[in-house]
Order: structure tokens, then sequence, then C-alpha cells
């Protein structure tokens, strides 16, 4: 029985190691973190996925899976900690640094190392390698070095781990043939075999890609109220065309992948990476265009009791980080409104300390305005008439178009729609009611 030592015990991390373990491997999972450490060895979970309790609690029983704080020797050792940006938007590789170094002591001729966390290009030659040789050992010669970043969508991640494509760019051709008898053992989507740099550059493209398409769309957005059209009947439309696919605008985007790997180009490359840098600017004032778009609405926000729906960076998600709807509440009390905040699937923020409620009923009880910032399958479902009862002013901004309009306006609310500026130039008397 062979081993591996997955480092890091987070939302890729924890579902690999089990993944291996489940499918007969040892494995050490490792992280720094006592509270993760603790938590998983008590049988508890830190994380919410579809599938992953069952899984994680399954291959501890059977003893395949053992959670530690440091590295041991094992055949095999994957790297999945988390490559945030600091404040200047620049790549934070502190915890891949630290992972990396405390591999050393236990890096033995013959093991494979294969860096996950989705890094700057070129991190697994210019930073991973020259740590990992201070063992005496060669890259290439004495032990295989690859980089496969992880592609899984949150929420989605045990179905994504076995079928999504694998990329595998080794340093050299053996690295990554070896990367690939490794993953071969659960993956059974393709598995393309390239370089370390190429690897990493891929990985790079896609979430980038997902964010420039996602800047146009709020762009859009802009656009559409400005002109007076409904941007979302605009997108369907227009997505009937074979090689169109707008994507959905909203009030940012958030998440540790999209929000920050385009920054990681950027920084490799300032002078070039121009659209992309834009695309970055476009997303991150999305929530303030959020905040004004409330402002016209209520006259003010200043004073105002405002509910908001939804904490986390997007649907069905306990996930929080880098969240367009957090950013959107603090805009709004920097305006000076009240704001309560309720998710079902978060139930306390640091950050937000004071204004996160328990339900439903004490978020929207008296407010001036509901904002709905997260489609919650929860939020999409909700009784417009119970809310109806509870509220001072019957208003909601809907920042997803997730909630079905007719019922919400027959519950007498006023609804508007981030994008939709046909309502407001019909109001004001703009020459476009073609259709009415
Ligand atoms: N969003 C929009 N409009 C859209 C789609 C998304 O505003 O049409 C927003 C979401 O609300 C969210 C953010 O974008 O705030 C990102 O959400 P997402 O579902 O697009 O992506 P993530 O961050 O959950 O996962 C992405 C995925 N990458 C791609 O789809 C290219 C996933 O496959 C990656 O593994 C993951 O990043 C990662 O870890 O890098």
């Amino acid at each position: 029985m062979k081993t591996i030592c997955v480092l890091g015990l987070g939302y890729i991390g924890l579902p690999t190691a089990s993944m291996f373990a489940a499918h007969g491997w040892r494995v050490i999972g490792i992280d720094i973190n006592s509270h993760i450490v603790r938590t998983l060895n008590d049988g508890g979970l830190h994380i919410q996925e579809a599938g992953l309790k069952a899984l994680v609690q399954e291959a501890m029983a059977s003893g395949n899976l053992i959670v530690r704080s440091a590295p041991e020797a094992a055949d095999a050792f994957i790297i999945a900690v988390p490559t945030p940006i600091d404040h200047d938007k620049t790549a934070n590789m502190r915890a891949v640094t630290l992972a990396t170094e405390s591999i050393v002591p236990h890096l033995r001729p013959g093991n494979l190392v294969v860096l996950e966390s989705t890094s700057p290009p070129r991190t697994t030659v210019d930073l991973v390698k020259p740590i990992l040789e201070r063992s005496g050992l060669k890259a290439g010669d004495d032990f295989s070095l690859a980089y496969s970043p992880e592609r899984v969508l949150p929420g989605q991640i045990l179905k994504e781990l076995v079928n999504n494509a694998r990329v595998i760019g080794g340093i050299d051709r053996a690295s990554a043939e070896a990367g690939r008898d490794l993953y071969a053992t659960f993956v059974r989507g393709e598995i393309v075999l390239t370089d370390a740099t190429t690897a990493e550059m891929v990985k790079l493209m896609e979430n980038t890609f997902r964010d420039v398409n996602i800047a146009l769309a709020n762009e859009l957005a802009r656009i559409a109220e400005r002109l007076g059209v409904n941007v979302w009947e605009a997108i369907d439309i227009a997505n009937r065309h074979p090689r169109v696919n707008v994507l959905r605008p909203g009030p940012g985007v958030g998440g540790h992948c999209i929000s920050v790997d385009p920054w990681f180009l950027v920084e490799a490359v300032p002078d070039v990476a121009l659209l992309i840098r834009e695309a970055r600017m476009v997303n991150d004032a999305q929530p303030e265009f959020v905040v004004k778009r409330l402002a016209a609405a209520l006259g003010s926000v200043d004073g105002k009791v405002l509910a908001a729906l939804g904490l986390t960076y997007k649907a069905d998600v306990d996930d929080a980080r880098e969240s367009p709807a957090v950013e959107v509440i603090k805009h709004l009390q920097m305006a000076g409104a009240q704001v309560r905040a309720f998710d079902p699937y978060v139930r306390h923020l640091p950050d937000l300390r004071e204004s996160v409620v328990e339900s439903l009923e004490q978020c929207v009880g008296q407010a001036d305005g509901i904002v709905l910032l997260v489609d919650h399958r929860e939020f999409k479902a909700l009784d417009a008439l119970h809310l109806a009862g509870l509220v001072c002013r019957r208003l909601v901004l809907d920042t997803r178009n997730a909630l079905p309009r007719s019922a919400w306006e027959s519950a007498g609310f006023e609804v508007l729609v981030l994008g939709d500026g046909s309502r407001q130039a019909l109001s004001a008397g703009a020459p476009l009611d073609i259709l009415a």
C-alpha cells in the first residue's frame, strides 16, 4: 500500500485526500491549523460541500485517511494550500513556501511532488523546485515534480474531481507521467500532459476567461440601465446566436479563485495584461453600482434600514470569501444605512458581526428595502406575501434576477432588477413602449 501526504485540508485538499483514500491509498492529511486537525479527528467537518462529509467519514473509518499537523515520509506529496492576494494585488506565496519547506526533511529518491495550488506562472520551477532541492536531491533526476491545478466548481467538487479533464504539467516528461499514474487512480476525465509552466498558465487563463466575460455582462447591465433596456431579456435573445454566450450580471465576482487569479497574470506582465486588469476593476466596482441603484430607488440609503439576503460569494455554498455581498453591505453601512443580513449558510461573519442576524424575520422586519445578493435556493422560494407583512416599505432590489417577479409584485412589492432599465425608462416617459 502506497502513501500520499496531502498538505492543506481545505476545499481542495480534503476532497482530494479522501478520494485517494477511498481508492485504496494510505493518505496522511496535513493541516497546520490545529482547529481543523481536531475537528476532523473528532469526526466533524469544517467545510460544507455536497457529499463530502460521508466521503471523509468513510475514509477515516477505514483507516486509510489519517489527519496530522506535520508531514511524514511518503511516496507522493500533494500541496493544496491557499494562495491569496495581498492588498497590493500581488500573490501571497507564504503558505506554498512553508508547505514545500516542510516536505524537504521527508523527501526521498523516487518521490513525486505535485503542486495543486493556483499559482503565478513559473512557481513550480522558480519557487518550489529550488526549495525541494535543499534536500540535496535533484528534481527530475532523483524525484519527480509536477503542477496539476484543481479546476473543480465549489458545490460540485466531488463530481468534478472525478469527471473533469485533468492537466498535469511536469518539469520533465517523466514527472508528468508520474503525475498521470497518480491521478489516474480516480480521475475518469481525460488526463492531458504538458510542462509545468503551461499548466500554471492554463489554470490562470480559465479563471481569467470567466472573469473577463462576467465583467462584460456587468458592463452590459450598466449600459442597458442607461439605455432603458432589460439586459436579461437582451442576453437571453443574444445567447440564441450559435457563437454567443453572455454570462450573468450580478453584484460582483467573489470567491477565492476568479476574483484573485487574474491578478497573478497582471502581476507577471503588467504592461500587457491591460484588458484583464480592467475586467477586474469593473467587477470590483459592481458592489458600489448596487449601492447607487438602491440609493436612487430610496432617495438615499442614509438612515434607512435595509435587509440584505445572502452573504456568500455565490448560490448554495457556505463560502463568504471575497464575497461581493459582503462588499455591498460594507458600502451600504459606509453610506449610513443600517443593514441586517441573513444567510441560511452563514450564521457568523467576524467582518460583519453586528449585522448578521439569525432569522429571515429579524432581517426583513421593519425594513425600508430588501436587497437580494445571493440566489440561494431558499431565497428563490421565499413567500413574498409573508415578507410583505413584515417590512416597512415594499421595495426589493434583485441583483441576481432570481426572484419570481410577478409573485412579488402581486404581494405589493416594487421589484427592481439589476440591469433592467426598462421600467425606469418607461416611467421617465422614454419612447420605448413598443410592446405595451
Ligand atoms: N458569477 C457571475 N456571473 C456568472 C457566473 C458567475 O456574476 O455568470 C459570479 C458568481 O456569483 C461568483 C463568481 O462569479 O461570485 C465566481 O463563481 P463561479 O461559479 O463562476 O466560479 P467559482 O469561483 O466558484 O469556481 C471557479 C471555476 N472556474 C471556472 O469556471 C473557469 C472552477 O472550475 C475553478 O476550479 C475554481 O474557480 C477555482 O478553484 O479556481
